[in-house]
């Protein structure tokens, strides 16, 4: 239930910090607060990110492109802690002003290309290397409905279910039924298409299942929010054969290390700029920093 004592006020003011997990971060206007250049390393591409939901979709997809053999989407991927702010770094709010990893340069061309938001870095990579997106009239509209499925969707998986059941200060009933409910149905969805469709969004993997894969994959696997039992995730098990085909691909396990900060020491590859950091470069194999 609400809180019967709050009463908004007529005018909202910014006069305390929001509370929960990133209190730190949260605040109302846009722009940097910082002065900071951002790093720029020898590859065409320079990816600017965190090992998140939204940061490893991208990673996944650099990482088939590699598998696939176009050298062209060799990448430098720099490590951006949001916890401490780096997204508010002038030379980061140049390339995407929303202020949100993951952000993406391409350096192929005469002048850079910025580009930002997930899903959008998708779209800009399958059209550059012609790949993971369907030519296809019918299958390319299939393909952009489930990628943009989940841009909608995912909001009310992170934001709405994620944020009141794992991160918020004070367990709130009314917000965890409202948010646990519109996820299970979005589950209820993806796993009703994948018990008629090998991907997600048709006999192909594409674009949509890499967008997809690390949020509705990963809350079936348990690895974010540690809600599988709450949400009774074995019920899908459409998303489970899906999730873990996925799961079975190298790039895709590859993608899911790059820029992750958490988990065992040997699945974190905190910056990657060559194919062999994988092996070398993971954190139980650096000296630890003081
Ligand atoms: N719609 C955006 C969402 C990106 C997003 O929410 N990124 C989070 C991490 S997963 C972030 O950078 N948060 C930092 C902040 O809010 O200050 C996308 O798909 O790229």
């Amino acid at each position: 239930m609400a809180d019967p004592e709050y009463v908004p006020p007529k005018v909202w003011i910014w006069n305390k910090p929001s509370g929960g997990r990133f209190a730190s971060i949260n605040r109302p206007i846009a722009g940097p607060t910082h002065e900071k250049v951002l790093p720029v390393g020898r590859h065409p591409l320079q990816l600017y990110s965190l090992g998140t939901p939204n940061g490893v979709k991208v990673t996944i997809m650099l990482e088939e492109l590699l598998a696939l053999g176009h050298a062209g989407a060799e990448y430098d991927a720099w490590l951006i802690r949001i916890a401490d702010g780096d997204q508010f770094g002038s030379g980061f709010v140049a390339v995407n002003p929303n202020s949100k990893i993951p952000a993406m340069l391409d350096r192929s061309g005469a002048r850079p290309i910025r580009v930002f938001e997930s899903a959008s870095i998708l779209v800009y990579l399958a059209e550059k290397f012609g790949a993971f997106l369907p030519t296809d009239a019918a299958a390319r509209a299939e393909c952009f409905s489930w990628l943009f499925w989940q841009v909608g969707s995912a909001p009310y998986l992170g934001g709405g279910f994620g944020h009141f059941y794992a991160y918020a200060t004070t367990k709130i009933e009314y917000a965890i039924d409202r948010f646990a409910m519109e996820v299970k149905r979005q589950l209820d969805v993806l796993d009703r298409r994948l018990a008629e469709s090998e991907y997600v969004a048709g006999p192909d993997y594409t674009i949509a299942d890499m967008a997809i894969f690390p949020w509705y994959g990963g809350l079936v696997k348990g690895w974010i929010y540690g809600a599988a039992e709450f949400l009774s995730v074995h019920e899908y098990r459409n998303v489970q054969r899906w999730a873990d085909r996925l799961f079975d691909r190298p790039a895709v396990r590859r993608g899911r290390m790059v820029n992750r900060t958490s988990g065992e020491l040997a699945s974190q590859l905190h910056e990657r700029h060559d194919a062999r950091d994988f092996e070398t470069r993971t954190q139980d194999k650096l000296p630890a920093s003081g």
